[in-house]
């Protein structure tokens, strides 16, 4: 009989849907979960709440991630090849999340000769072999110079995928 570990009994604080599947395992096979400072009732209850808290808890922080944030698509919804919106402003140092939407692949590269001067392309920008492949991935970038830079998706900088944006 296996024995209650610390992991087993501090289940209301899993991390993750594998974790608390594993401490599932455990609590079940063990004949020594009244050793637990938790009451057996509510060890039961949390575990059938596993599923929608951990579903909750990344919600509610993804929320909390975007809150200072401009998310810009990467293809629109009609499919035609561009950065939605195309032309936006940002406070210095807001993230600016882009998320591949439609007609991947896309990539996010800077324009070298259009942004503030001594700002690094390579340092905020993905790198030109990098796609994104699938709907829903995504890239952030926070600009800490102030002034306006271009950028680009390689595969469809000539289908005009260009973008700019003005950190104020
Ligand atoms: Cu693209």
């Amino acid at each position: 009989m296996a024995a209650v570990t610390s992991a087993a009994v501090s289940i209301p604080s899993f991390t993750g849907l594998k974790a608390a599947s594993a401490s599932n395992a455990k609590v079940s096979a063990s004949a020594k979960v009244s050793a637990s400072p938790l009451p057996r009732l509510s060890i039961k209850a949390s575990l059938k709440e596993v599923g929608a808290a951990v579903v909750a808890t990344a919600a509610s922080a993804m929320i909390a991630s975007n809150a200072m944030a401009v998310d810009v698509l990467l293809g629109a919804d009609d499919g035609s090849l561009a950065f939605v919106p195309s032309e936006f402003s940002v406070p210095a140092g807001e993230k600016i999340v882009f998320k591949n939407n439609a007609g991947f692949p896309h990539n996010v590269l800077f324009d070298e000769d259009a942004v503030p001067s001594g700002v690094d392309v390579s340092k905020i920008s993905m790198s030109e072999e990098d796609l994104l492949n699938a709907k829903g991935e995504t890239f952030e970038v926070a600009l800490s110079d102030k002034g306006e830079y271009t950028f680009y998706c390689s595969p469809h900088q000539g289908a005009g995928m260009v973008g700019k944006v003005i950190v104020n």
